[in-house]
């Protein structure tokens, strides 16, 4: 492991809680200390990468990789496999760029958040402004879930508590003009980035998709470069299923990483991997919890030596 905080790997560790349980602890069971490696063995790992949601894909990666070592002879002990079993998770979830692209253009960059009902896309905002600010960047959210009411007041109370300024008209506004009202009042304070926060719901998705295309091209013609950031926001617990979301999502407006959420407390956090095998997009944040300061940059090194580590 290199070097991390501790505070930080083992609220990781805490978080993955019921993915380690799953896959952690079993793999420990199944490997450590083990002296001979064999075929057989081979097939129970793949049971339980799959019981794990890593998905037929990135499994298929993994454990063609095991094979192709065992019959070279070079898979003597458990050891061996535990580290040739780490060394190709890293190589399935690093690659694509896990920071947000933000220049500094003297204009607002827009970040757009998207992604179904309930995914986290307004705990997301609020997570991420305080995020951004500790980075010294001053920031503005844009209400454009006028869907519903109540989407309107969760942010703004996430605007209070990052003590910034949130953009909100009626509710049945037109979300674009609340987006282009925000980067122009961005651009006339000075501020670095526009947070939108979308609906995840419609009359229709179709109508939905239609939405997030019209934010995305008038936002253009406040800023040509805009959105600098779309992120889809997916909820970890759902599992494969958010994988058929994000193509929909991502022919709409084109997405630049995923924001995977809710992976305290979840079995399914193996769906990481799954994401990286069939989206090709990069994980730029893990949410680890409700509260303010529960978002993570997405470290592939720390997040595979947390889920891994068999010891409670
Ligand atoms: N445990 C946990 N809950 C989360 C996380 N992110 C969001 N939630 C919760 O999920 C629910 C839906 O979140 P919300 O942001 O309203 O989703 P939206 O419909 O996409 O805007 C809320 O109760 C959030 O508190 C997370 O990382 N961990
Ligand atoms: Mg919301």
């Amino acid at each position: 492991m290199t070097e991390k905080s501790p505070g930080l790997f083992g609220r990781l560790k805490a978080g993955l809680g019921r993915t380690r349980a799953k896959l952690g602890g079993s793999l420990a069971t199944l490997i450590v200390g083990r002296k001979a490696i064999d075929a057989e063995l081979i097939e129970e790992l793949e049971a339980l990468l799959l019981g794990a949601d890593i998905g037929i894909e990135a499994t298929g990666v993994l454990i063609g990789d095991l094979e192709s070592r065992l019959s070279r002879n070079a898979l003597r002990d458990g050891d061996a496999v535990y580290a040739a079993l780490r060394e190709g998770m890293l190589g399935i979830l690093q690659g694509g760029e896990t920071t947000l692209e933000l220049p500094s253009r003297g204009k607002p960059n827009l970040i757009m958040l998207v992604g179904v009902n309930g995914a986290g896309k307004t705990t997301t905002a609020g997570k991420l402004a305080r995020q951004l600010q500790d980075q010294g960047r001053s920031v503005m959210l844009a209400a454009a879930d006028t869907f519903r009411a109540a989407a309107v007041e969760q942010l703004q109370s996430w605007g209070e508590r990052n003590r910034i300024p949130v953009i909100a008209q009626h509710s049945g506004a037109d979300p674009a003009a609340v987006v282009f009202d925000a980067m122009s009042a961005a651009a006339a304070r000075g501020l670095d980035v526009v947070i939108a926060d979308t609906s995840g719901r419609l009359h229709t998705q179709g109508n939905l998709m239609a939405e997030l295309t019209k934010i995305a091209r008038v936002a253009r013609k406040a800023d040509p470069e805009a959105p600098a950031e779309c992120l889809l926001v997916l909820d970890a617990g759902v599992g494969q299923n958010g994988l058929a979301q994000a193509e929909q999502f991502g022919q709409a407006v084109g997405l630049t990483g995923v924001v995977l959420t809710k992976l305290d407390g979840t079995a399914r956090g193996g769906v990481i991997f799954a994401i990286r095998k069939k989206l090709d997009l990069p994980v730029k944040y893990i949410g680890v919890g409700e509260s303010i300061d529960d978002l993570r940059p997405f470290d592939p090194e720390a997040f595979v030596d947390a889920l891994l580590s068999g010891e409670a």
